[in-house]
């Protein structure tokens, strides 16, 4: 299975391109979109909300293993690079940006369109991204847009193959109640293998649980594995213990003060001691403040954009993390590019 975020500024032709590569499915504050190509999957997930919620965002490229980066003739806008900021904080190193409505532009316009977004995405982790135009209405661009994401795909899948061995790790990512089954999560494998009756645990709620079972595009399966996504009907919790960001694995560290190598992007104003921010872990986030700042291991009150820091947070609610994870930090009212950083634990 692949997941593909499909994201970019508000009217970018999201929605519109994300229907056309796939049939609705799930929807909440993400929209995820199934398409099936012979023993192929893709689930493209459209971040619904965005840009009026970061957390949808995060959410989208949280479940996703690479993205297409929608971009109107209309340009670029400052919603454009909090995602170009987005993704690479979070190391999207294989993605298309994708020119959406080619048949309101023309060949020129788009050109120098994709030359700008090159040029903006220099020494960025987008920098390999090829640039696809593509039209919802006339199709123009549409298979060739396909063919380059099948290519990506089967990298990804390659890449997945390799993590299969791994300890099991699921990020639940949607929460039922089925009158008959009981709780029933939605959530992408994310390492190792799950098994129907594997005993883990839920973090940060370090609540026991058995897998009841799992489908996949719902369909019964007995295991599921790296870069799968999964129904699982789960024993012994209540869907209301649970909130979308838990991991079910066989352990993660807890914590609400965290220490973190941290990077902050240019396109940030700083961050110093004091300062209320917004941790994403995974898709886990909760409110923080900062205690401690230090550069090349010396206490400082402040740090400015560019630069790489060691964080001290205090958050306002636990939060389950393993070594590897990426966080990002954001200020949420900043009204021109929320994301402060990257950071590891
Ligand atoms: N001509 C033309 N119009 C398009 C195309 N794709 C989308 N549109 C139109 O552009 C508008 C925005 O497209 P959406 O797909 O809703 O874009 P979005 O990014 O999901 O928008 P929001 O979620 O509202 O921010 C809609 O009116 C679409 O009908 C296209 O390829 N060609
Ligand atoms: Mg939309």
């Amino acid at each position: 299975m692949v997941n593909v975020a499909i994201i970019g500024a508000e009217k970018s032709g999201r929605t519109s391109l994300a229907a056309k590569l796939g049939k609705k499915g799930t929807e909440s504050d993400v929209v995820l979109y199934n398409f099936s190509k012979g023993d192929r999957t893709y689930v493209f997930a459209d971040a619904k909300e965005y840009p009026k919620s970061l957390k949808s965002l995060v959410t989208v490229l949280g479940i996703s293993d690479t993205a297409l980066l929608c971009v109107s003739p209309e340009g670029l806008t400052a919603q454009t690079g909090e995602c170009i900021v987005a993704l690479d904080l979070l190391g999207f190193g294989k993605g298309i940006i994708v020119l959406t409505m080619s048949d309101k532009s023309n060949p020129f316009a788009l050109e120098e369109l994709g030359k700008k977004l090159k040029a903006m995405t220099k020494g960025t982790a987008l920098e390999s991204w090829d640039v696809a135009a593509v039209s919802t209405v006339s199709f123009d661009g549409m298979e060739a847009l396909k063919e380059r994401f099948f290519g990506i795909g089967e990298e990804i899948l390659k890449a997945k193959a390799g993590k299969a061995d791994a300890p099991p790790r699921v990020i639940i990512d949607h929460i039922f109640n089925v009158t008959g089954i009981g709780c029933v999560i939605l959530g992408a494998v994310i390492q190792g293998t799950v098994h129907v009756h594997d005993q883990l645990t839920v973090f940060p709620v370090r609540r026991e649980t058995e897998i009841r079972s799992i489908q996949m595009q719902d369909v019964d399966v007995k295991s599921a594995q790296a870069g799968d996504r999964i129904g699982a009907a789960l024993k012994g919790v209540q869907p209301k213990e649970l909130d979308r960001g838990f991991i079910i694995s066989r352990g993660e560290q807890v914590s609400s003060r965290l220490a973190l190598d941290c990077v902050l992007t240019k396109f940030t104003s700083g961050l110093g001691v004091g300062d209320t921010v917004h941790v994403f872990s995974g898709l886990q986030s909760t409110p923080a403040r900062v205690t401690g700042l230090s550069k090349d291991g010396k206490d400082c009150v402040s740090v400015k954009g560019g630069e790489r820091c060691r964080v001290a947070l205090e958050a306002s609610a636990e939060l389950a993390f393993s070594p590897g994870d990426r966080l990002l930090l954001a200020e949420l009212n900043n009204p021109k590019q929320r994301f402060i950083c990257g950071c590891i634990p």
